[in-house]
């Protein structure tokens, strides 16, 4: 078995907030991010395990610029925790910006975890919010499944999946980043920024047809 062959006892495939906001036309649309969605649904198959992750604001969200006075988005400001970016208003809980693409094989997911929910603190990592210290519980679920291998995919690839990629590293999970699943927002080089650090933390790159083929092969 190659090595990237997705192994059913111990890998999980990880869709990272495909939600319309993140999509053309959405509060903080990631350019081409609804090309993911069916390379995302011909991996699925590939697994045995597959979670996702939706970004869940409260209306009136600390990460939001309009909760700012003075800031638009995409400038940043301090918060408790850090500096934070401020975002367009977005994946407000339960608004149509907030659902998953109606394409992707939501069906398939075996667990969803919402992230962003406290309205003082932002959540770009599906283990840790922006402080690093409030845990989602992601670690400890995986740990009791007996996965030990993230393969990464989805919106967008610079914020959720990069710093997801970081701390399930930490965390002492392997990842795989399945960079053809993945579309980045792009602020001032932070799509390079986040893939040279990723493979510097020990993060294998690769793409989904590398890990069909591997499938068909195996
Ligand atoms: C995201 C910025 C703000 C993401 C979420 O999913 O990458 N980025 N909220
Ligand atoms: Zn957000």
């Amino acid at each position: 078995m190659n090595d990237i062959t997705p192994d059913p006892n111990r890998d999980l495939l990880l869709a990272v907030d495909l939600q319309y906001d993140f999509c053309p036309g959405g509060a903080l649309e990631v350019s081409e991010g609804d090309r993911v969605v069916p390379v995302i649904n011909r991996l699925i198959p590939a697994f045995a395990n597959v979670g996702t992750t939706q970004d869940w604001h409260p209306a009136g969200h600390g990460s939001f610029a309009s909760q700012h006075e003075g800031k638009a988005p995409f400038e940043t400001t301090e918060m408790p925790y850090g500096t934070q970016i401020l975002w367009p208003d977005h994946c407000v809980q339960g608004s149509r910006g907030a659902a998953f693409h109606e394409d992707f094989q939501l069906d398939a997911c075996q667990f969803i975890i919402r992230k962003g929910f406290r309205k003082a603190i932002d959540s770009y990592s599906a283990f840790y919010e922006n402080d690093g210290e409030t845990a989602t519980g992601l670690t400890g679920y995986l740990n009791e499944r007996g996965i030990t291998r993230l393969f990464l995919a989805g919106l967008a690839l610079d914020f959720c999946v990069y710093y997801s990629a970081l701390d399930a590293r930490r965390e002492g999970f392997e990842v795989v980043l399945v960079k053809d699943a993945t579309a980045a927002i792009d602020l001032n080089g932070s799509k390079e920024a986040a893939l040279w650090e990723m493979e510097d933390k020990g993060v294998v790159v690769t793409e989904s047809a590398t890990i069909l083929q591997a499938v068909q092969g195996a």
